[in-house]
Parts: structure tokens; C-alpha cells; sequence
């Protein structure tokens, strides 16, 4: 049988389910042409703000477990000019390079959105879900100012603009974010950032196991996985196809890749797996994928996707 794992996010096409999440290995040029040298659909950049950052005070970021990371990076990125540069530079990989941007100011993303709309990257993913930024808190949780993000931010050209949201926990927030989307045309979402404000201690020494933040920091990787089905599945049923949606959060193998495909994501994003094995993981998740497509009969994404049974 022949499959293929061929998807697109708002129309733009994508040769496989699975690219990098924004976050690990994706800040440096030779880190984004490292995922354009390898099986990752897309080019996903850093989230990047107006000014370059150093990010918060080391260590900041811990391996806690086998599948699990905390960290409270803080933002470091080279500062959105020179990402306006590689975009254009990463075209000759042949595949969408995706720009993540947030700002400390509703005027900053109004700008970033702006500056990306004439840049070279084929989606831009508003970032409304930093969790490491002290003293600011995270812009998907305040409703009110979430309004206000999107009515500034959208439609500012013609590149699809997505949100990358925090994960919710009740459904309520699902209805309201999700009326919110559908209001202003959002074309993508990616669900979800990592759980934010989480504490790891290690009891040997006593200690935090991260600096920021009196050790408070964002975790990733398998513990997240049921979370960010959650989420994947409350917008899917949401969103009614009107929207695409990146899943992330604790895909590790293949068949975690089936299962954000079953509860209706139309592509993955992967970001604990790739700092933990580098970037021969878009290979293996992709080929994991085909195994399990295959063993349940199924050629393509768009036959597979949502196709979740209820007991
Ligand atoms: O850089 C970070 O600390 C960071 C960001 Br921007 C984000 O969106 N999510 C996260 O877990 N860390």
C-alpha cells in the first residue's frame, strides 16, 4: 500500500506530518539550516521579539526523567531583523519556513506581524503563550487581551497567521478561545506551549533544578501528551475544519504522532524530541507514522485525521 504523510497547514503544503516545534535548535542560522538539511516538513524559527535577548540567568534548562524537560529559557533570540534575513536565506531548502514572534507590547506583535507579512516565511505563528517571562503573564490566559491581540494582529497582508496557545484545562476556555479564533480568521493554531510554571525539585540537594524563576519553568515532553490531545481535540470539534492545527506536545514516537492524527490535528510539531535526539527524529516519527497508518488501512492524512471512535 502506498502512504503518504503529504499534509498542508491553511493551504500551504507541507511533504511530511512532522516538523520542529518552535523552541530547541531552531535560533542560530546553522541550527535552522540544520532542520533544513533534515526530514522536518518545515523550517520553524524561534520565537523571536524586536530587540535580540539574552534569555534568563543559566541553568535554564534541566532533564528531568527520561522523556521530560523543564526550562525557563526566556526568550533568547538574535532579534526579528535577522530572522527577516533567514527566511529568505532557508528558501533553498524547499520547504515553508514558519516565524514565531511575540512582543512585550500589543504594538510589538502589531509590528512583528507587519514586518513578517513582507518577509520570506510562508506562516506566521503569533507566540501568545511565552510561560518564562517575569512579571508578564501569559497573554492566552487573559481573554481580554487576547481580544485585543487580534484585532491588531491579523490580517496584515496575505500570509496565514496562527496562534501558538498555553494548554487549557477546562472547556469553557476552549469555547471562548475558539469563538475568538473563528471571529478573526485565524488560520492555524498550534496546541500546545509547554505547561507553564511547574516546579521540579530535586530532593538530593535540596534545590530547584533551573534558576529562573525560583525554579518555575515550562515542562515538556511525554508527562504532556494526554494534555495537549485534550487540546487538539476540544478545537478540532471546535473549529469545524475551519481552521488548521498543529498538534505539540510530547510526541515521542510514531505512535503519539497517530494519535494527535486521530484526535484531528492536520500536522505535528515537535520539540522535546528533537532536543533530546536531534534532528535524525523527523525520520523516525515520520516512519512510525506510515507503520501505524498502514496497520489501520490508511493511505493519507485527510483519511485518517479526527477518525477517533467513542465508547
Ligand atoms: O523561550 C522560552 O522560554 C519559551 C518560549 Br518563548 C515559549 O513559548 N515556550 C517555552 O516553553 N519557553
Amino acid at each position: 500500500m502506498s502512504i503518504s504523510t503529504a499534509t498542508n497547514i491553511a493551504g500551504v503544503p507541507l511533504a511530511s506530518y512532522v516538523c520542529n516545534a518552535s523552541g530547541p535548535k531552531c535560533t542560530s542560522y546553522e541550527e535552522l539550516a540544520e532542520l533544513g538539511r533534515s526530514k522536518s516538513s518545515a523550517i520553524v524559527m524561534k520565537t523571536c521579539t524586536i530587540l535580540p535577548r539574552k534569555g534568563n540567568p543559566e541553568p535554564r534548562l534541566a532533564h528531568v526523567g527520561k522523556n521530560r524537560l523543564l526550562q525557563s529559557m526566556g526568550l533568547p533570540n538574535l532579534g526579528y531583523e535577522k530572522y527577516i534575513g533567514f527566511s529568505k536565506k532557508l528558501k533553498k531548502y524547499g520547504k515553508p519556513v514558519i516565524a514565531s514572534i511575540a512582543g512585550f507590547t500589543l504594538d510589538e506583535y502589531d509590528a512583528l506581524a507587519h514586518a513578517f507579512q513582507k518577509s520570506d516565511a510562508a506562516l506566521i505563528e503569533i507566540n501568545a503563550s511565552c510561560p518564562n517571562i517575569k512579571g508578564k503573564s501569559q497573554i492566552g490566559y487573559d481573554f481580554g487581551q487576547m481580544r485585543d491581540l487580534l484585532s491588531l494582529a491579523c490580517d496584515r497582508g496575505g500570509k496565514p497567521v496562527g496562534l501558538k496557545l498555553p494548554p487549557y484545562f477546562d472547556p469553557v476556555h476552549w469555547d471562548i478561545m475558539s469563538e475568538l479564533i473563528l471571529e478573526y480568521n485565524i488560520s492555524f493554531i498550534s496546541c500546545i506551549n509547554s505547561i507553564g510554571n511547574t516546579l521540579v525539585i530535586d530532593p538530593w540537594k535540596r534545590s530547584t533544578v533551573i534558576k529562573p524563576k525560583k525554579g518555575l519553568g515550562g515542562l515538556s515532553g511525554e508527562t504532556i501528551k494526554p494534555i495537549a490531545l485534550a487540546n487538539v481535540q476540544a478545537f478540532y470539534e471546535r473549529l469545524m475544519g475551519q481552521v488548521s492545527i498543529f498538534g505539540v506536545g510530547g510526541i515521542m514516537n510514531g505512535i503519539d504522532a497517530f494519535e494527535f492524527l486521530l484526535a484531528g490535528a492536520d500536522a505535528v510539531q515537535v520539540g522535546t524530541s528533537l532536543e533530546l535526539e536531534g534532528a535524525g527524529c523527523f525520520g523516525h516519527l515520520d516512519a512510525g507514522l506510515r507503520t501505524m497508518m498502514e496497520y489501520h488501512h490508511f493511505s493519507s492524512i485527510a483519511e485518517a485525521k479526527g477518525k477517533l471512535s467513542y465508547l
